[in-house]
């Protein structure tokens, strides 16, 4: 597949300003008892990711529902887990915007902060939105496009494997060997074409780089050439809108996303889940000793 990368630079900037933020932190365990309130531990922030993600938005929406003192500071998903991963090793406390399915649940002892507000939403699914007159000008695809429905265990499989280390393409290429039974449902009824292109648009989420990596080689193996471009949130929303892209499976919805889906409603189709069961909210290491957005309120 041919794979595009927009503002690799940038992100990887902005990983390196946060990682430098998280080792001059001087708090050193996640005992509240020590350094001070937990405020002061955590130097008031929660550890975000990309601006765009819907996460950072609706974290931004609890600081203000609660009336916390905390800013999100924002980074990438990379660096989010690199900074939980430092704090997990030296036992520090730290907040993160996290969402599920993710490998991180599996790697760490975690937990969700309660949410009695209800800032993060209820539970999400993930949709697979296209662009407008796809059904007419590639029906193929679009058959594969709405077929296409996974499990949170089928993207965990995925999302570990490349976490440590496989690559992406490779991964996908095994799952897709593996789970041949679903695979031929999603092409079930649709016919192989002859190199038509056609382009994905996805955000450099763990959960939408093993989403996208799969269904694009499904698309491949159908005879498509298929481009997978990396952009931010904003930009590939943007992109299916414009018809720049032709779908995108990395909708979070009803709540993380809505924004986005209200910007442009009437401008996309919407395919309806890919995948269901999908979380968001503040995730913290097991250890902290706190349990609910409630307890950072001083
Ligand atoms: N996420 C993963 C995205 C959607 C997919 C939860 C980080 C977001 O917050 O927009």
């Amino acid at each position: 597949m041919i794979k595009n990368k927009w503002k690799k630079l940038s992100i990887i900037a902005v990983a390196i300003v946060s990682l430098t933020i998280v080792g001059c932190s001087n708090s050193k365990t996640g005992d509240q008892d020590s350094g001070g309130t937990l405020g002061k531990q955590l130097g008031y922030k929660i550890t975000g990711i990309d601006a765009g993600a819907g996460v950072v938005q609706a974290a931004e929406k609890a600081v203000k529902d609660y009336g916390l003192d905390y800013t999100v500071q924002t980074s990438s998903g990379a660096a989010m887990t690199q900074a939980l991963a430092d704090a997990i090793e030296n036992k520090e406390p730290i907040i993160v915007t996290g969402w599920s399915p993710h490998w991180k649940f599996a790697k760490y002892d975690l937990k969700y902060l309660e949410d009695p507000k209800g800032s993060f939403g209820e539970a999400e699914h993930i949709n697979t939105i296209v662009r407008l007159g796809l059904d007419k000008d590639m029906p193929n695809a679009y058959k594969i496009l709405d077929n296409f429905y996974w499990t949170s265990d089928d993207m965990e499989a995925v999302m570990s494997k490349v976490n440590e280390g496989a690559d992406v393409e490779e991964v996908a290429r095994q799952w897709i060997d593996d789970h041949q039974d679903k695979v031929s449902k999603w092409t079930e009824g649709a016919e192989k074409v002859n190199g038509e292109a056609i382009k994905l648009a996805y955000v450099a989420w763990d959960t939408e780089i093993a989403s996208t990596n799969v269904i694009g080689l499904v698309l491949e193996d159908m005879g498509y050439k298929v481009t997978l471009t990396q952009v931010e949130a904003g930009p590939m929303w943007a992109a299916v809108a414009s018809g720049d892209a032709d779908a995108i499976v990395a909708a979070w919805l009803p709540g993380t996303h809505k924004k986005y889906m209200e910007d442009y409603k009437g401008q996309v189709e919407d395919l309806g889940p890919n995948l269901e069961g999908a979380k968001i909210g503040l995730v913290v290491p097991a250890y902290m000793e706190i349990n609910s957005i409630e307890d950072l309120i001083e």
